[in-house]
């Protein structure tokens, strides 16, 4: 149901690309709106049109005195409920919601919500493409890169997928999608959350409003997940990749296997682009909500095989020398690490370190032992990743990701594999992960065949 804004004060908190859109959707509902930043006016893009816009600007800090005025504080993924300025004015009893809060309350297709830690991007775009494919207009996006907010202006949809990030779902409040995904939960984020437990219950605020009407699609094999989902209200139906649910979702090591209202059906997993268990974990997840819905099996097969990846997801940039090189720049958390290093035989190189999240790197501790013959670390979590690994394998440090792709390549001989997955955020040396990844391929490009190892 649509708000009214008319008249109303609006802070917008972060001037990223959330924040940008926020401001643009409010001032077409007539609201005053003021953009809130930490950073200064010189240092953010976009600006002019939203002064064109009619927009005024709090930049280079948060002024508590505006947000406590304020008739509704907007709030960026970015930027943490715990900020002074917002803090007050939920003290002052203002309103503070989230881009999807506030997206939701205007998009009146169904819903789709994604969260976990890892899968989401992936999970959200095969699901996507399956109701492209069978002639849905979606709005494919949210933490994956176009906001939700931008889908509300004036198009029409038949569904919407939305990858949800922990950060998105702090702030929500009758949020509720139909189909609510939660492909698995490891450690990620500690630099936002005191502990692991807050930074599930921030993802368990998804299934908050969803009733019996609903349903939340689960991971069976990620105790976590069912341990976190207990009590919650929508129907569970359930995905495995180890076994064969009597009802739901599963894989037996050849075929996906789908087993609903006494019909079962076989999708064989070597048709898929997409490589790995875990992929075959994001696949299953994916074909249920359309399944459900009514998309002919088929139609489902042909996109989810469509579909060959993401960028900086296990990408094979180049081979040189007989050592195929792997961007996985979106490889931001040990999870994640953990599966992309579970795809490659030994010795591998592996390129690691970026923005220090708080986590503990040890549960990499098994696999760096015994598949990884070098280990280069960059950034700022360097420190940390060292003590906690450097004693297993032959370990540098590198002053620059350039650096670190030379000594890879003079550390490297034929037969081995380098492997770019930072195990960290960007944020300590790049805008975002995609700009540290398009950089580790531009500069696997430029060595040439005479760098000898
Ligand atoms: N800022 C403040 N005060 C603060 C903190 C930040 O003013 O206390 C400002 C920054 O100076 C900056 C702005 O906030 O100008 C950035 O806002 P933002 O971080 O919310 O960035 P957006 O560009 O709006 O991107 C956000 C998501 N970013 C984060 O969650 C950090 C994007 O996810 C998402 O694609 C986009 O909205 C659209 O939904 C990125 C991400 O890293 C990819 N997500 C995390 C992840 O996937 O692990 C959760
Ligand atoms: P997210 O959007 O949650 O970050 P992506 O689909 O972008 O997830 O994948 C990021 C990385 O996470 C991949 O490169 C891969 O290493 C890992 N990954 C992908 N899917 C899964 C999964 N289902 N379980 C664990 N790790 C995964």
């Amino acid at each position: 149901m649509q708000r009214d804004y008319r008249g109303k004060q609006v802070v917008v908190t972060g001037a990223g690309r959330t924040g940008l859109a926020l401001c643009a959707y409010f001032r077409r509902r007539g609201a005053a709106v003021t953009l809130s930043d930490s950073r200064s006016a010189a240092q953010i893009t976009g600006l002019d049109a939203l002064e064109q816009m009619g927009v005024a600007f709090d930049l280079g800090c948060h002024s508590e005195g505006l947000f406590r005025a304020a008739d509704l504080v907007a709030v960026s993924p970015g930027v943490p409920l715990t900020v002074p300025a917002v803090a007050a004015a939920i003290a002052a009893g203002v309103p503070v919601l989230g881009e999807i809060e506030i997206a939701f309350a205007e998009f009146e297709a169904p819903l789709v919500a994604i969260t976990g830690t890892n899968g989401k991007s992936t999970t959200t775009t095969v699901m996507g493409e399956i109701f492209l494919a069978w002639g849905k207009a979606t709005f494919v996006g949210g933490n994956l890169g176009t906001p939700l907010i931008e889908a509300v202006d004036g198009r029409r949809w038949d569904w919407g997928v939305a990858e949800l990030s922990s950060f998105q779902l702090e702030a929500i409040a009758s949020f509720r999608p139909r189909y609510a995904l939660l492909l698995n939960l490891t450690e990620d984020h500690l630099d936002r959350y005191p502990d692991m437990a807050s930074y599930v219950a921030a993802k368990m605020r998804m299934f908050e409003n969803m009733t019996a009407a609903d349903v939340a699609i689960l991971n069976a094999e990620d105790a976590l997940v069912m341990q976190a989902t207990t009590a919650i209200r929508p129907r569970r139906v359930l995905f495995s990749s180890a076994r064969i649910p009597d009802r739901g979702m599963g894989y037996d090591g050849s075929d996906i296997v789908w087993r609903w209202q006494g019909v079962e059906q076989r999708f064989p997993v070597r048709a898929l682009r997409l490589k790995g268990l875990h992929n075959i974990e994001n696949v299953m997840a994916a074909m249920i909500p359309p399944l459900l819905e009514g998309c002919p099996a088929e139609v489902v097969w042909q996109a989810a095989c469509g579909f060959s990846g993401l960028p900086h997801r296990m990408v094979e940039v180049r081979v040189l020398g007989g050592v195929p090189w792997y961007n996985d720049s979106k490889g931001t958390n040990v999870g994640s690490v953990l599966k992309s290093l579970a795809g490659l035989a030994a010795p591998v190189t592996l390129i690691a370190g970026g923005k220090d999240k708080g986590g503990d790197y040890a549960p990499l501790a098994g696999p760096v032992k015994e598949k990884v013959a070098h280990l280069v670390l960059i950034g700022q979590a360097a420190g940390r990743m060292e003590s906690a690994l450097g004693r297993l394998t032959h370990t540098v440090r590198a002053g620059s990701l350039a650096e670190a792709v030379r000594l890879a390549r003079q550390l490297t001989p034929a037969g081995g594999a380098v492997l770019f997955s930072p195990g960290c955020s960007s944020f300590d040396m790049f805008k975002n992960y995609e700009e540290r990844g398009d950089l580790f391929a531009r500069a696997v490009m430029e060595l040439t065949d005479q760098e000898a190892v």
